[in-house]
């Protein structure tokens, strides 16, 4: 390894104590850029790797708010702006239990080189709260909402940090925080995206990260001369990434066998018809499980407690959450004839499994190239905003396409180029970063 980049790792993992999760992240980019070092050697001078690898500011805050008993409860808040080298910070809000500051600012930074490799203006940042909205009334997620922009309205704006959805926050949640920002600072501009349809959202937003993890694979595929048309699917999750990745691949003619969600997995020998698809939306509006697909849908079988990586298929797209994928699963899937693994959440496959992809005769994109439809279309809801306009769902979806196009060709390209014919982790990392650091040397020292 580069003497360079082995001492900014070494500088990550001594100034960030017990964040793994941000250091296997920084680690998983260095490693790629490892090769092209010893031909930019002007970025060690101007420390692009420090400063790439140093959130350019984190705001943490308190969330105090009541249930509807009158409880008090106290959550923490967080957004990591991490880069605006290329653009506003740009990326999701997560409310689960389990955020903390390593996950926050690990997502943050994989989301600087997605947007990076989307072509559109678009810095990295990524926030949430330690709260899951699972179970609660509406009445207390929107006060939880409204009492979470009151601590953040002051550092986003649409020119500044445009946050969208993440994990536990979708339509409902950004309702309540856009409502809150406006009231705040008696303003309307497009300060989230994943906004509703009739206050400034865009088409094919909700559809945008499954459809355009779709897409990806189509293009993967057809590097081999195949077509996705008749293969087998697993997909796992129900919510919205997966959602969209099962109505394109139906649409496109493959057979989705498997969904999932925390309780389990429901497997459909048949596989999920338009119907089956949609009750997805319905399971998480009521906020039922995964199970009731079963008691629902004659031929669908639940299996609890289990992920859907021991059943046969051709192509993998975990769409759920974080390490949702180890190696000794990736190896079933590869051993029952699975030829493509692709990542529809962020980070879905663990270390080892990431690294075993190396060895096994398996085609694998990371999430921050075959995920990256989602921020795309929130780029293009942006765009629809600065122009007051509201495009077409069919001109949306068009320039979906292209992007992913892109971000396949960029992939594809660059790991040619620098003879790692295949590796799109190699890829999205070189090219996501190249981009990421000419902005940062032609703005100086900043
Ligand atoms: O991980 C992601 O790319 C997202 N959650 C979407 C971010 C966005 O700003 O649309």
């Amino acid at each position: 390894m580069h003497r360079y980049v082995e001492q900014v790792l070494e500088r990550t993992q001594r100034l960030n104590p017990g964040q793994v999760g941000f250091f296997d992240s920084v680690k998983e980019l260095l490693v790629s850029v490892d090769s092209i070092m010893d031909q930019h050697p002007e970025y060690e001078k101007a420390a692009i790797l420090e400063r790439m690898t140093e959130p350019e500011r984190i705001i943490c805050f308190r969330v105090p708010w009541q249930d509807d008993k009158g409880t008090v409860h106290i959550n923490k808040g967080y957004r990591v702006q991490f880069s605006s080298a290329i653009g506003p910070y740009k990326g999701g809000l997560r409310f689960a239990e389990n955020v903390n500051l390593d996950i926050l600012k690990s997502l943050a930074f994989e989301q600087i080189f997605k947007n990076s490799l989307t072509g559109l203006p678009m810095g990295g940042g990524k926030g949430g709260a330690d709260f899951s909205p699972k179970g609660r009334s509406d009445d207390e997620i929107m006060r939880f909402c409204q009492s979470f922009i009151q601590g953040l309205f002051k550092y986003i704006g649409a020119g500044v940090d445009v946050p969208a959805g993440d994990l536990g926050v979708s339509g409902k949640e950004i309702g309540y925080m856009f409502g809150e920002y406006r009231r705040l600072k008696s303003l309307y501009e497009g300060v989230f995206t994943g906004k509703g349809m009739c206050w400034g959202g865009s088409n094919i937003r909700p559809e945008a990260t499954g459809y355009g993890l779709v897409y990806f694979v189509q293009h993967m595929l057809a590097s081999r001369g195949e077509s996705i048309e008749g293969k087998r699917v697993c997909v796992s999750g129900f919510g919205n990434v997966a959602w969209g990745a099962c109505k394109k691949a139906r649409a496109l003619g493959a057979k989705v066998v498997t969904i999932s969600g925390s309780a389990g997995y429901i497997y459909d020998e048949a596989g999920l018809d338009e119907e089956k698809i949609e009750y997805m939306l319905t399971l998480r509006k009521l906020n039922q499980g995964i199970g009731a697909f079963q008691d629902k849908f004659k031929g669908t079988k639940f299996f609890p407690g289990k992920r859907p990586w021991g059943e046969k298929c051709d192509i993998a797209l975990p769409c759920a959450c974080q390490n949702e994928m180890n190696a000794s699963e990736l190896q079933t899937l590869v051993n029952n004839g699975c030829k493509i693994v692709a990542e529809g959440s962020n980070l879905s496959l663990t270390t080892d499994a990431v690294e075993l992809t190396r060895s096994l005769p398996v085609m694998y994109s990371p999430g921050k190239a075959s995920n990256a439809g989602g921020v795309a279309c929130s780029g293009l809801e942006m765009s629809q905003n600065s122009i007051m306009e509201q495009w077409k769902p069919e001109v949306v979806d068009q320039k979906l396409k292209d992007i992913m196009f892109g971000i396949h060709k960029k992939c594809v390209d660059t790991a040619a180029q620098y003879g790692k014919e295949g590796d799109y982790v190699f890829g999205a990392n070189v090219a996501g970063f190249l981009k990421v650091a000419t902005a940062m040397m032609e703005q100086g020292l900043v």
